[in-house]
């Protein structure tokens, strides 16, 4: 039997299993790769948004990382919600010591309601240890103008945007347009070695938690199970935009989740 692939999120707890570390796991999981997580934070995420938040200590976020890498390293990393400046660098540390690995970083900084995920001082921390470091950088439109301090309101700041990223050292980024009001929400990518493209989207009526947690994670998983970066994306965005059309809405708000219907 042939090894199945692994990959490892480093995010934070969603009790609701939409976002976060939960949404993570289950789409490695529906992509045939073993998930490992090491939780940064705990968060009481409904569907009302996130409430409160308890982190966990940075010692012990390395120590998760470390025990878990020595069984079964991962062949891919992805972050998730890493909330503070020593969560941060815990990170950073980690992926400097192994060069090689493949990480994509999403950029958890803001959600769909607009509410704050990081700690202040945690910003200048991903833009110098994780944004160089990164195979690829996901965030969405407003997570991007927080990171290069752009406006992202359209298309043309998308690109901008991008850009900007690669510059400051990213290796590649699918900027993800979920926010853009027009009926498709493509995605912007480019990279160092990748020819700036737009990737066409699928709209749903209702609003969607933790699609660009599953998009980056479905990236990690093709990561892992050794495909290049762009038919990793190319994959991903197929498996997320199926998955999006079969989202199953929430009893009491206009929101849903994305879900994976094995085979479909
Ligand atoms: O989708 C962003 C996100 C990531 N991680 C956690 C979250 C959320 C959004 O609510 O709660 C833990």
């Amino acid at each position: 039997m042939t090894a199945q692939p692994v990959a490892m999120t480093v995010a934070g707890s969603d009790p609701s299993g939409g976002a976060g570390l939960q949404a993570d796991l289950k789409t490695f999981h529906s992509l045939g790769v073993h998930g490992e997580s090491a939780v940064t934070i705990l968060t009481d995420c409904a569907a009302d948004g996130v409430l409160r938040v308890s982190a966990t200590e940075p010692a012990f976020v390395a120590r998760q990382i470390r025990r878990v890498c020595r069984d079964f390293p991962p062949h891919a990393v992805k972050s998730g919600m890493l909330f503070s400046r020593p969560i941060v660098n815990v990170l950073a540390r980690h992926l400097a010591a192994v060069p090689d690995q493949a990480f994509v970083f999403d950029p958890v900084i803001t959600t769909r309601r607009g509410e704050t995920l990081v700690a202040d001082d945690a910003l200048h921390a991903m833009q110098t240890g994780l944004v160089p470091r990164a195979t690829l950088v996901t965030p969405s439109m407003p997570e991007a103008a927080v990171l290069t301090g752009l406006p992202v309101k359209d298309h043309d700041d998308m690109e901008k945007a991008g850009h900007r990223l690669v510059e400051q050292g990213a290796n590649a980024v699918l900027l993800t347009g979920g926010h853009l009001d027009d009926a498709e929400s493509a995605d912007f990518l480019v990279g160092r070695d990748i020819q700036p493209r737009w990737l066409a989207g699928r709209r749903i009526p209702s609003v969607l938690h933790g699609a660009g947690d599953c998009i980056s994670a479905a990236v990690t998983a093709g990561l892992a199970s050794g495909r290049d970066l762009e038919a990793a994306v190319d994959a991903a965005k197929q498996v997320v935009d199926r998955a999006v059309a079969n989202a199953q809405p929430s009893d009491r708000d206009h929101c849903a989740i994305v879900r994976f219907i094995p085979g479909a």
